[in-house]
């Protein structure tokens, strides 16, 4: 069974009141922050690990580790949503700020739309439009601490204001498009877009969260 049909099958959270506006409708809110993703945790030599940027740009560019982490440096703290349904609030991730990465790289103003690679086989779509927000980050930092292997090291996109399906972990590879082309959770019944507030969780109908799916996953 597909894993949006299978979330279809469980009962929504009631809507918890004491969060007011801040926790999205249909979230429960944890402490904890769980691991979750397809596949294998990958294991990186930092000397081989490189980010390439190829599509709607004047040059491609292949970035390395010390390359990343030379351009200037941000912090945020930031609510994380994921579609499973927990919430975790106040996270501080530290990376590059999508709007300094872009200073680095000249893009057409053909570009429309990103795809965003992560190992293994993973990608999601994110207008560009959006990764222009002060917020966006290739973060290699969260506490202050470096990501840990579950988590993304040594660089993962974090996108806040989406589901965190789009925040791609172990990022590989930035792809700037004309159009829209869907990514893999978006490929599986995934909403294109994500607006957790919104509750655009998926792209068919009649679609039900679980409450526990993520409590049965790993935790850090
Ligand atoms: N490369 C990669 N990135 C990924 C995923 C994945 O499977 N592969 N899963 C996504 C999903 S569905 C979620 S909810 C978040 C989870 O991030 P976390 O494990 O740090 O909580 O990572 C996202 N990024
Ligand atoms: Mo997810």
């Amino acid at each position: 069974m597909k894993k949006a049909d299978r979330l279809k099958k469980a009962k929504v959270p009631p809507r918890n009141e004491k969060y007011g506006d801040r926790l999205p409708p249909g979230q429960t809110l944890t402490k904890k922050f769980p691991i979750l993703h397809e596949g294998e945790v990958p294991e990186y030599d930092l000397d081989k690990w490189s980010l390439k940027v190829f599509g709607e740009v004047e040059q491609e560019v292949v970035f390395n580790y010390e390359d990343l982490m030379s351009l200037p440096q941000t912090t945020i703290v930031r609510d994380i949503h994921c579609v499973t349904r927990w919430s975790k609030f106040d996270n501080s991730f530290t990376g590059v700020k999508f709007t300094d990465f872009l200073k680095e790289i000249g893009v057409k103003d053909t570009a429309k739309y990103v795809m965003v690679y992560g190992d293994y086989d993973y990608d999601s779509n994110i207008p560009l439009e959006d990764l222009l927000k002060n917020d966006i980050l290739i973060a290699h930092s969260y506490d202050g601490k470096p990501l840990t292997p579950q988590h993304g090291y040594p660089f993962r996109l974090v996108v806040p204001h989406l589901y965190f399906w789009k925040s791609v972990k172990w990022i590989r590879g930035i792809e700037f498009m004309k159009e829209d082309r869907q990514g893999f959770w978006e490929r599986n019944d995934f909403h294109n877009y994500g607006d957790p507030f919104k509750e655009e969780r998926f792209s068919i109908e009649d679609a039900y969260m679980p409450e526990d799916e993520w409590q049965k996953k790993e935790y850090d």
